[in-house]
């Protein structure tokens, strides 16, 4: 089935100059890009988009990484599109994540683990509208 997720290129690949490495991924796997942009979050819409995370005790460094410089956001359409982009992601945790995968590449430390990517159908719908309007996806059904 089609689906489109939300992947964020989080404030360490836009520094260390990784967006490109990612999202030629996404592209060999023939995933489709169907909306793309570089934007700072306010606090505000940090604490909407890791909800399920506040109280925790990592959540206000999360808030406070998240927030610290431009991110990319990307909605990514192709069958099975959550799934597969949580598989090319790789675990939370960069020393467990598989070699072969973004994070088991890319990062080192759980704080600091360059991607996200919607956990489940549901997560993709509601992250998808914190980050762009309709007339901003360029699916071939025109939307999410
Ligand atoms: P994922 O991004 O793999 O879906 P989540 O949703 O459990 O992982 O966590 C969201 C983000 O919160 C992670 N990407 C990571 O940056 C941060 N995080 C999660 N667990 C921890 C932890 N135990 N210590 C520090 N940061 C964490």
């Amino acid at each position: 089935m089609k689906e489109t997720t939300l992947v964020l290129l989080k404030p360490d690949a836009v520094q260390r100059k990784l967006s490109g490495e990612i999202i030629l991924r996404f592209d060999q796997k023939d995933l489709q890009i169907i909306g793309l942009k570089m934007l700072r979050l306010s606090k505000d819409q940090a604490e909407k988009h890791y909800a399920e995370h506040c109280g925790k005790p990592f959540f206000p460094r999360l808030v406070e990484f998240i927030t610290s410089g431009p991110l990319i956001a990307i909605a990514v359409q192709g069958d099975n599109a959550v799934q597969i982009v949580r598989r090319m992601m790789g675990s939370t945790d960069p020393a467990v994540a598989h070699p072969g995968t973004i994070r088991g590449d890319y990062a080192l430390t759980m704080e600091r683990n360059v991607i996200h990517a919607s956990d489940s159908l549901e997560s993709a719908a509601r992250e998808l509208r914190l980050f762009f309007l309709e007339h901003e996806l360029f699916g071939i059904d025109g939307g999410i």
